[in-house]
């Protein structure tokens, strides 16, 4: 599983390279990469804000800036997620459904978000970690590669069984190794 990451902050994924994923990242399971939005800017001062097409308040990522850093990484089957606080409230079977996919490629909005017609062009799926406004689109972007790459082939443990009980409203996940229940 590939992820690409366009964000102007690359430096936050830092917490990434721990633990888990971190060994999954070393083993080849997982392969992440962050691609600088801000390394695409054309202009001498590496501008990449400008005010929102068709009028609006605040300020919106540059639509040339966005296209060409996804350019940079767009294939034939990558899909294609804006992390948004109006996107679909991710769930556990959203991210066993992205767990199939080969290569996702993250949008991370900052400012007042992205302008919107390179989202309508690139944009495959919107999605939200929960009802509620954070500065940027990073931490969300972090949430969905720790809980997608769970479902990786060979991330967790190699003899481990995966256990998911729902009732109404609370979901449980628990991984049972071989010995114990964690
Ligand atoms: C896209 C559009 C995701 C991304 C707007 C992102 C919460 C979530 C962002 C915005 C996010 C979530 C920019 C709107 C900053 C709010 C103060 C980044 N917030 N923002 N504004 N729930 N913020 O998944």
């Amino acid at each position: 599983m590939k992820f690409d990451v366009l964000t102007l902050f690359p430096e936050m994924f830092e917490p990434l390279k721990q633990s888990i994923l971190g060994r999954a990242v070393e083993k080849g399971k997982i392969d992440i990469n962050f691609i600088n939005i801000r390394d695409f800017s054309k202009d001498k001062h590496k501008k990449v804000d400008d005010t929102p097409y068709g009028g609006g308040a605040g300020m919106v990522l540059r639509p040339d800036v966005v296209y060409d850093a996804y350019q940079s990484v767009k294939e034939e089957k990558a899909k294609v997620i804006y992390l948004s606080p109006q996107g679909k409230t991710l769930n556990q079977k959203m991210v066993e459904e992205l767990s199939k996919e080969s290569h996702l490629i993250l949008l991370c909005g900052h400012y007042e978000g992205i302008d919107q017609r390179v989202l309508d062009k690139i944009v495959d799926e919107e999605i939200s970690i929960g009802d509620y406004v954070l500065t940027g689109g990073e931490i969300p972007a972090m949430v969905l590669i720790d809980s997608v790459s769970r479902y990786v082939e060979g991330v967790l443990k190699e003899d481990s069984v995966k256990e998911e009980s729902f009732n109404n409203r609370t979901i449980r996940i628990s991984t049972i190794y071989k010995t114990r229940s964690i």
